[in-house]
């Protein structure tokens, strides 16, 4: 990109909506690479994380936030709706998402979340769960209803339908302005950050409902020999019953976690890696606001 086309279009695009719509799955497709984690489970992201996409005319920055938290209003979820309101704050276009077919209070109330002075996209993700045409048609109507969207674009993350129309349309509400970031970057995060999050990502699959709002991951060492990394990490939990679940009979669990967290992370890097993960009781650190800060979290 050493000669910038005239019109080059850059701007910040924060990704917000209530927990588990999608918001990860949906940046990861369009970076074209995993760099915010994905799972089942609500409250998946908890940091603010960025993805780059660039093209020839435009450098999408996109901001994924963690799903805007209406229920408990512990110092995690505090520090987590904190997050989103920031991201709002400074960005140049906002993409909604909800679900197909579905518009709950909680969408509602990230609707009033939405600034009225920059346009708001609203992304109704998921359509391929919505089998029912006439269904989704009305959940459209809804939802254009109960917001002054400024576009809708119905799409699929998880299969990867209709993002070139997205792409497409947020482009034509990007600022013109040179790159920020360099044509090759996907992420603003370290090696290491992103290390500790395929780590906290494969706690939120491989173990059971409670565990996962209950753990951290810290990087206590990360080293490079030329293309090999060696990697410690630490797994934070709250109780030693939480420990033993993250063990698992024999220590299968842990083994499980640390294999699939090391295969992402040689992917990601591109290179061998060497992991070792312990675990570690720590409890009530999602309510310990110097934790967090550690954790880069607050
Ligand atoms: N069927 C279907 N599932 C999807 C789609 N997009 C995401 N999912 C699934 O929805 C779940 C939640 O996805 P995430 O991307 O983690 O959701 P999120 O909005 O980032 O969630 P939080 O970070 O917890 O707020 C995962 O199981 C995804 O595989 C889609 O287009 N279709
Ligand atoms: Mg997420």
């Amino acid at each position: 990109m050493s000669t910038l086309p005239e019109g080059f279009r850059c701007g910040l695009v924060a990704i917000v909506g209530r927990p588990n719509v999608g918001k990860s799955t949906l940046l990861n497709r369009l970076v074209g690479q995993k760099v915010s984690i994905t799972s089942r489970k609500a409250q998946t992201t908890r940091h603010r994380v960025m993805g780059i996409h660039t093209t020839d005319t435009a450098q999408f920055v996109f901001v994924d936030t963690p799903g805007f938290q209406t229920r408990h209003a512990g110092t995690l979820n505090r520090a987590m709706n904190r997050r989103v309101r920031e991201t709002l704050a400074d960005t140049d276009l906002v993409m909604m998402l909800v679900e197909a077919g579905r518009l709950t209070r909680e969408d509602r109330q990230v609707m009033e979340l939405l600034p009225a002075d920059r346009p708001v996209i609203l992304v109704v993700n998921k359509i391929d769960h919505a089998k029912d045409r006439a269904v989704l048609m009305r959940h459209l109507q809804e939802v254009a209803a109960a917001h002054a969207f400024t576009e809708i674009v119905p799409v699929s993350a998880k299969q990867g339908s209709n993002l070139e129309e997205l792409l497409k349309t947020l482009e034509g509400y990007l600022p013109e302005n040179a790159p920020l970031f360099g044509e090759d970057d996907v992420t603003d995060q370290t090696e290491r950050q992103l290390a500790a999050e395929l780590i906290r990502e494969k706690v939120f699959r491989l173990c059971g409902e409670e565990i996962p709002y209950a753990v951290a991951v810290t990087i206590d060492k990360f080293e490079e020999e030329g293309r090999l990394r060696r990697i410690f990490a630490t797994i934070l939990v709250d109780r030693d019953s939480h420990k033993a679940i993250v063990i698992g009979k024999g220590g299968e669990k842990l083994k499980s976690i640390s294999t699939q967290a090391r295969q992402d992370m040689e992917r990601a890097f591109d290179g061998k890696v060497y992991l070792e993960v312990w675990v570690k009781v720590k409890g009530g650190w999602a309510d310990d606001v110097r934790m967090l800060k550690t954790l880069g979290i607050d």
